[in-house]
């Protein structure tokens, strides 16, 4: 505490020296600030770290507080730093990186909000928000069913239609009341916040962070180029569904219930692959079992993950990883177990939290969590503003990229996941990309509309009053989904989805799905592959590690595109290799809805009511009967 308030006086005497004269047009004085900034910056963004660790680890009145306490001391130091900064003449300077990491001191977030008892009001209810979905739960007879592994895995495994109706309903309503009203005010706050900053909305600033002025409209175009497959896959996997459940519970012209993807929120639809698989009868691609028998656990999982990354010479994780990372739930105490990674700013503190499951899903997740961690690694001596992804889809993209190498049935044969001699025949490749698709192609509508939803809210385009049905008019219109039960404005669907309260944008994980197939198809290259991109794994290769090192290097500190020229040798985003990648499977797909006469896409419903049964023809005849009888009668009299 002695060292926090010296570093103040410090801090401040050198700042309000200046404040009396005019713009500083001194670069060198501005270097020797930026200097002073960086080890004051590290050392209040690292307590604010370290309490909010603690009490997402723990999660009790005490530990609230003090994070809360810890984030608002953060804060103020953010925004003097900011105010203190504007005495320099930015414009003036020569130097490029000098300027941008001034530009960069602009991104204060919340702590742009002035009046302090609202920045304490919003501090708070960030911190409560987290702990209502963190903390919720499903009353079942005599149990309760907490998020993680319960209603996880019944959602991934079960195959009973009600059964899951009644935990996907369940979830909902554990959270999502309690957070409507929550919700609304942090809107109404954090928008004020950012306002102060310049920006017009929190969506604007959430965006500006791309850099990119035509952002809105390439992700568009984006979308546009894998929307076809995306409706391959949907009617294939709408038509295989109705099969298992029945065409009563499945309209072949219809949205599919929300409930029946194997994902809580029909984001990634890997685990029902049993129920779509194109061929039967192959060797088994989902290798979850095969970690179970084999005797797998936590550990096991994050040290295949580390053997991945540094056999490609890549940096292993530190000793204090090892030591304070979480990585199973604890018993006795209340945690947030989505999964995420942590910087503590001090480049020797880096940890993962983590509720891990013997899945292979989870061994993606832990994948993706460990290239963040290389991340930080990788850009640990930059100063603190370009500690940060080149843009946020490439944070979210590392882990995911080598876990695309990873899941190759050559790979998994390798570590052990898949016994035998492998099977490499066109039907296998088809599963195999089925499978991909599931978790790939299905999540680009997913990721594409959480923010389409939230840059409404911000802008004003999406009331308070009417939040829950533009939410179904959304994923109904771009993932052709539907809720299995009536939904209303009592409801806050979007709020059982983790990164709505917790406050964390969405549109990264559209650009990292996108991204992660072209750094893929760069590695795959510079290690040497040939052959079809889907079968490439770069495993021991120092040239594709070296490729992606060279870029995470860079942290921030280059607008993105230079970040991509490293990597990729083209600067613009594009899903060519993810076309590319999946090109056998959208031709199959084709052919198999042609030949079995599936239709793709789906006729309008009313999005916030439900997928209960519909009027049978005879029904609607009887209706228009009593109509025109009710008519006929009229006019006789
Ligand atoms: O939230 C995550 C990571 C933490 S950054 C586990 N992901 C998104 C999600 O689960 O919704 C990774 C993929 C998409
Ligand atoms: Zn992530």
């Amino acid at each position: 505490m002695a060292r926090a308030s010296f570093l103040v006086v410090f801090f401040l005497v050198a700042l309000c020296n200046s404040r009396a004269q005019a713009l500083i047009t001194d670069e060198e004085q501005a270097r020797q600030w930026l200097d002073q900034y960086n080890s004051l910056a590290e050392h209040y963004y690292s307590l604010a770290e370290e309490a909010n660790w603690a009490y997402e680890t723990n999660i009790n009145p005490q530990n609230q507080q003090a994070q809360v306490q810890a984030s608002l001391n953060r804060d103020k130091f953010k925004k003097e730093a900011y105010d203190n900064s504007t005495q320099f003449d930015v414009n003036s300077f020569t130097n490029e990186t000098v300027k941008r990491l001034f530009n960069k001191m602009k991104n204060i977030g919340n702590a742009g909000l002035s009046d302090q008892t609202k920045l304490n009001r919003l501090t708070r209810l960030l911190a409560d928000m987290k702990q209502v979905y963190s903390t919720g739960k499903v009353p079942d007879g005599d149990r309760e069913l907490v998020f993680e592994p319960d209603l996880t895995n019944e959602l991934a495994n079960s195959r009973d239609y009600d059964r899951l109706q009644f935990i996907w309903k369940g979830w909902r309503d554990a959270v999502g009341p309690t957070l409507r009203d929550m919700y609304k005010e942090y809107v109404t706050l954090k928008n004020e916040a950012i306002g102060e900053l310049g920006y017009n909305d929190v969506g604007d600033y959430w965006r500006s962070w791309y850099e990119t002025p035509t952002f809105e409209d390439d992700l568009e175009a984006l979308w546009q180029e894998v929307r076809p497959m995306y409706l391959e896959l949907h009617a294939y996997v709408r038509r295989r569904l109705g099969e298992f459940y029945g065409k009563d519970k499945i309209d072949e012209n219809d949205p599919i219930p929300a409930h029946l993807l194997g994902n809580m929120w029909s984001q990634q639809w890997n685990n029902i692959y049993d129920l779509v698989e194109p061929f039967s009868g192959k060797q088994r691609i989902d290798v979850t079992s095969a970690m179970v028998n084999k005797g797998w656990d936590a550990l096991r999982m994050f040290n295949e993950s580390e053997q991945f990354f540094t056999s490609l010479g890549l940096i292993p994780m530190t000793p204090d990883f090892w030591r304070d990372s979480m990585i199973v739930r604890p018993e006795g105490r209340e945690v947030v177990c989505y999964a995420s990674a942590w910087d503590f700013y001090n480049r020797r503190d880096f940890r993962i939290k983590m509720c891990t499951e013997v899945t292979q899903d989870d061994l993606q997740t832990v994948h993706h969590e460990m290239g963040h961690i290389e991340y930080f690694l990788q850009y640990k001596d930059q100063p603190v503003p370009f500690r940060d992804g080149a843009n946020p889809g490439f944070h979210e993209a590392v882990g995911d990229c080598l876990a695309l190498s990873v899941s190759t049935p050559k790979h998994l044969k390798e570590i052990g996941l898949i016994d035998g001699v492998l099977q490499e025949d066109d039907e296998a490749d088809i599963n195999y990309l089925m499978k991909q698709a599931l978790e790939k192609i299905a999540f680009l509508p997913f990721a594409y509309m959480m923010d389409q939803w939230r840059w409404k809210v911000f802008d004003g385009r999406i009331t308070p009053d009417n939040m829950n049905q533009e939410w179904w008019k959304l994923r109904q219109q771009y993932q052709g989904i539907v809720p299995p039960v009536k939904r209303d404005e009592n409801d806050f669907d979007p709020g059982c989805k983790f990164h709505i309260p917790a406050d964390v944008p969405y549109i990264r994980y559209f650009v990292s799905f996108i991204v992660q197939f072209q750094f893929y198809e760069a590695m795959c290259d510079a290690s040497g592959h040939t052959g079809p991109l889907y079968k490439c794994d770069f495993y021991r290769s120092p040239e594709a590690g070296q490729l992606l090192g060279d870029m995470l290097k860079l942290g921030s500190s280059r607008p993105w595109p230079e970040a991509m020229e490293a990597i990729t040798g083209r600067r613009a985003m594009s899903a060519a290799p993810l076309v590319r990648y999946f090109e056998p499977l959208t031709t199959w797909l084709r052919q198999n809805n042609t030949d079995s006469g599936t239709k793709t896409g789906w006729t309008r419903f009313e999005p916030w009511t439900s997928s209960a049964p519909k009027m049978t023809g005879s029904a609607m005849a009887t209706a228009l009967i009593c109509v025109l009888c009710c008519l006929f009668s009229r006019l006789m009299i």
